[in-house]
């Protein structure tokens, strides 16, 4: 098989590269990691040679170019079918990649007032009515989840699923900023914080 390379921005603030890699890894792959440090005059030219959105991730595989976080995800589902990155249930399939969009589309107060960022701890004071809100739907998808797909493992939808990748570094921004969850939900938070991928992400990451 072709070499697999992610093409990631700086692991401390790159939410979205931390998500196929995580994917990646639960797959059993290992990709060759290029690290692309953001918020540099010169990133988006350097991620430009990579990635034609000018955007990080990028996956490169052979001639395939595959950018966008979860477009890299359901590749590497169909990469490695085995893995299992979706749920083979129809309804619970269904339902994990409504959640991914939701995630990957939506929660803009989330990714706006808690950007990911692995190097400090920065207990946020007051939380607004608008990150209250979004923090409440994370709380309901992960507790629905987990209550009606979640049995046969700790994950979401029981095994890992690209969901859960999905998810990841919502997880780090909950620990960052230790923003307040229900019981279900910090336990499913403390079993992404648990990730061995996320404590090799680290590695490194921090000057
Ligand atoms: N929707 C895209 C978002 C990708 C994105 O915004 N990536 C950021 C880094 S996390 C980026 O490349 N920023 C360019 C820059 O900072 O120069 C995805 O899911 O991959």
């Amino acid at each position: 098989m072709d070499e697999l390379v992610l093409v990631i921005g700086s692991r401390r603030w790159s939410s979205w590269s931390l998500r196929p890699y995580v994917a990646a890894r639960m797959a059993g792959a290992t990709p060759r990691l290029v690290e692309i440090a953001l918020r540099r005059p010169e990133a988006r030219a350097d991620i430009l040679k990579w990635s034609p959105s000018g955007k990080v991730p990028c996956l490169i595989h052979g001639a395939v170019v595959v950018w966008d976080s979860l477009a890299i995800c359901e590749y590497l589902a169909e990469l490695f079918p085995a893995a299992g990155l979706w749920p083979e249930d129809r309804a619970a399939r269904a339902v994990a990649r409504a959640v991914s969009a939701e995630m990957h589309s939506g929660f803009p107060v989330l990714r706006q007032t808690c950007s990911m960022e692995l190097c400090a701890t920065t207990p946020l004071a007051d939380i607004p009515a608008d990150l209250a809100a979004e923090l409440e739907r994370l709380d309901a998808i992960w507790t629905d989840c987990r209550a009606r797909f979640g049995a046969g493992g700790p994950f979401l939808f029981g095994r890992f699923s690209v969901a859960d990748a999905m998810f990841a570094p919502v997880a780090t921004r909950c620990a960052t900023y230790a923003l307040p969850l229900g019981e279900g939900a910090a336990a499913y938070r403390d079993t992404l914080l648990a990730l061995p991928a996320l404590a090799e992400w680290r590695q490194g990451a921090c000057p």
